[in-house]
């Protein structure tokens, strides 16, 4: 399928090493995908699903310990270690081959290795990015195919060229205690063993689109975030775009498919999406920060996602997508997970392929990390842009987190380097997204946390560089929060579709048309400023606590980025630790 060397000869030695029974370049052919959606369902790797009420969908089990992103098993192999920072692990690149050489040797005996291209960004963008993956496993192949541009014609673009991110993807035997996610920044490489769930085998995703991508965007003068990106068309049809970076599972793909509340539609607002999770921007010739989406499909939380909170989400699930780690409903052969609506079937498969009834189990049918893998040319919302390889020109970035307390519903920072320390001090409760545990506080800086490929301190003086690239052509910088709790334990912002009484309020400010109270933290707005007109049991009184700024929380907020800033040391720039001062000043 092509002549690049440096193509071949990498293909070669992961044939040497891997011995595989055979090898099969994946060509991206509709034909070849569907013998290989087959052969999965004969070796029940996959089922298949009602072919009237899901066409072309699929239902897979990851084992019962790989449900989940592994933090403390992915690590960034610099040359040096300073250079993987202090929010990383690390391992001595020569060392790490040889560990993973050493568990990979012989791991496909007896299996097929497809060797997958695949472009992160539409084929021949400015902006796109090539990858080969390697990998033993066909659910891998699947997702590929409708999580990136795959195949021959990557190839074509690619010619000869050396600049392609290797991946080596082995199943080996699952053994958690010798999975490895592993990035090596400086030779464009990521080798992957004993995995099958999704963030961790997915190669193009968070290990290349972003990790390895965020060190080639400070080198080259881009960015790389976790980001969705937004459009949001107003009644005289304009439209601009925003960019928002949460954490995992803190509703960035809720937010990018969002239907506006009824005032707005019936007035001729609507929201387009271009991207659920991961944004490259660049400086376009006019100035501005241009952004594409580098995936060409959604892996979305399941749980939680309904005909109310994104049905646009749900619609892009029925045909064309694979499931994974939700309940298989054996009545009508459909799958089903909680939130989907209040009837559960009671003749069901749970999560780990077990007998589960749903009316009578204690037990979640579907793993809190279950997702669905739906090509984003289903969604109903996806907007004319999502193709254009230039990407949409940002309006406004906005970083949110999940805070039971302190943060408020928005604010606007005060220029582009208040927004950079807005974004390194996010701070948000873990989800089930990564193993661990769930709900504790961490600080997690622009949502990037596990997946900066590169030290930290430098990631924020590249923010800063880049703001001061784009001088007042920067975008505006927002902090969001949908995620307060009252003393009941209960969210206290309605959410989901009403987050776009916020958007509209950011979109305003951007236009200069409101005024805000200023505060210790940034601009918030005045409450009549939030138009809450058609919500239900919520007005300017619940609206307020949401919006305080309490300079007592945020006097001992600042204790805890002090803490935090401590570990950069001296590659921490010095703006960050100016804004802290002024912060500091602010709440006294
Ligand atoms: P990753 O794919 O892991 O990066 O997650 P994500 O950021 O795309 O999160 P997603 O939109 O899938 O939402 C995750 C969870 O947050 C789901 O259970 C949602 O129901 C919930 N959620 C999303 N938006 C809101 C909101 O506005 N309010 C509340 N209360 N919950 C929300
Ligand atoms: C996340 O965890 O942020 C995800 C899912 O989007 S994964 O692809 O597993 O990283
Ligand atoms: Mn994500």
């Amino acid at each position: 399928m092509t002549n690049n060397k440096t193509v071949l000869s990498w293909i070669d030695e992961m044939k040497e090493l891997l011995q595989p029974d055979q090898i099969v370049w994946i060509d991206g052919s509709e034909e070849q995908l569907e013998a290989l959606r087959k052969e999965a369902c004969e070796s029940g790797e996959l089922i298949k699903l009602n072919e009237e009420k899901l066409p072309g969908c699929y239902l897979h089990r990851t084992a019962v310990n790989d449900v989940a992103r592994v933090e403390d098993r992915t690590f960034i192999c610099s040359k040096d270690e300073k250079d993987a920072g202090p929010t990383n692990h690390w391992k001595d690149p020569q060392e790490a081959y040889k560990m993973l050489f050493d568990i990979a040797r012989g791991s496909m005996k007896g299996r097929t290795m497809y060797v997958i291209p695949y472009s992160m960004g539409p084929v021949g963008s400015p902006l796109a990015k090539i990858g080969l993956e390697v990998t033993d496993s066909i659910y891998v192949v699947l997702n590929m195919a409708i999580m990136a541009r795959i195949g021959k014609a990557v190839l074509d673009v690619l010619g000869d060229s050396t600049d392609w991110v290797k991946g080596l993807h082995s199943r080996c035997d699952i053994d958690a205690e010798k999975r490895y996610i592993c990035h090596f920044p400086e030779d464009n490489y990521i080798i992957s063993v004993n995995s099958g769930y999704g963030g961790n085998v997915l190669l193009g995703k968070k290990c290349f689109a972003l990790r390895i991508a965020s060190y080639q965007g400070k080198n080259e003068s881009w960015m790389a975030e976790h980001m969705l990106i937004l459009g949001i068309e107003n009644p005289q049809g304009e439209v601009k775009y925003v960019s928002a970076a949460f954490p995992s599972a803190c509703g960035k793909t809720n937010l990018a498919m969002l239907i506006p509340p009824e005032g707005y539609t019936k007035a001729g607002y609507k929201v387009w999406t271009v991207g659920d999770d991961i944004a490259w921007m660049r400086i376009g010739k006019d100035g501005r920060l241009y952004a594409i989406n580098p995936e060409a499909g959604f892996f979305g939380v399941a749980p939680g996602t309904n005909e109310k909170s994104n049905p646009n989400a749900l619609a892009s699930t029925k045909k064309g997508t694979i499931f994974t780690n939700v309940v298989q409903n054996l009545d009508d052969n459909t799958v089903w997970w909680e939130g989907l609506d209040k009837n559960p079937p009671t003749n069901a498969i749970n999560w780990k392929g077990e007998p589960w009834n749903g009316k009578e189990s204690d037990e979640k049918g579907a793993h809190p990390n279950s997702r669905f893998t739906a090509p984003a040319i289903n969604c109903p919302c996806i907007s004319s842009e999502f193709e254009n390889p230039e990407g949409v020109p940002i309006s406004a970035i906005i970083f949110g987190g999940r805070r039971a307390q302190t943060t408020p519903l928005v604010y606007q920072s005060k220029d582009w380097n208040n927004g950079v320390f807005v974004g390194s001090i996010m701070a948000s409760e873990t989800t089930a997204a990564a193993a661990g545990a769930v709900g504790v506080v961490r600080r997690d800086p622009m949502a990037m946390l596990p997946f900066c490929g590169y030290h930290m301190g430098d990631y924020f003086a590249h923010w800063l560089e880049m703001g001061e690239k784009l001088g007042d052509k920067a975008p505006k910088i927002f902090n969001t929060n949908w995620f307060r709790l009252d003393d009941e334990g209960h969210f206290i912002w309605p959410g989901f579709g009403d987050n776009f009484r916020v958007l509209d309020w950011i979109i305003n400010r951007v236009e200069g048309k409101v005024e805000a109270n200023e505060t210790a933290i940034g601009f918030v707005p005045k409450a009549e400023d939030l138009n809450l007109e058609g919500l239900k049991d919520f007005g300017v009184d619940e609206l307020q606590p949401i919006l305080e700024v309490s300079n007592e929380q945020w006097a001992k907020e600042a204790e805890g980025i002090e803490e935090f800033y401590k570990k950069f040391g001296d590659r921490l720039p010095e703006e960050l630790h100016n804004q802290l001062e002024t912060l500091r000043n602010n709440v006294k």
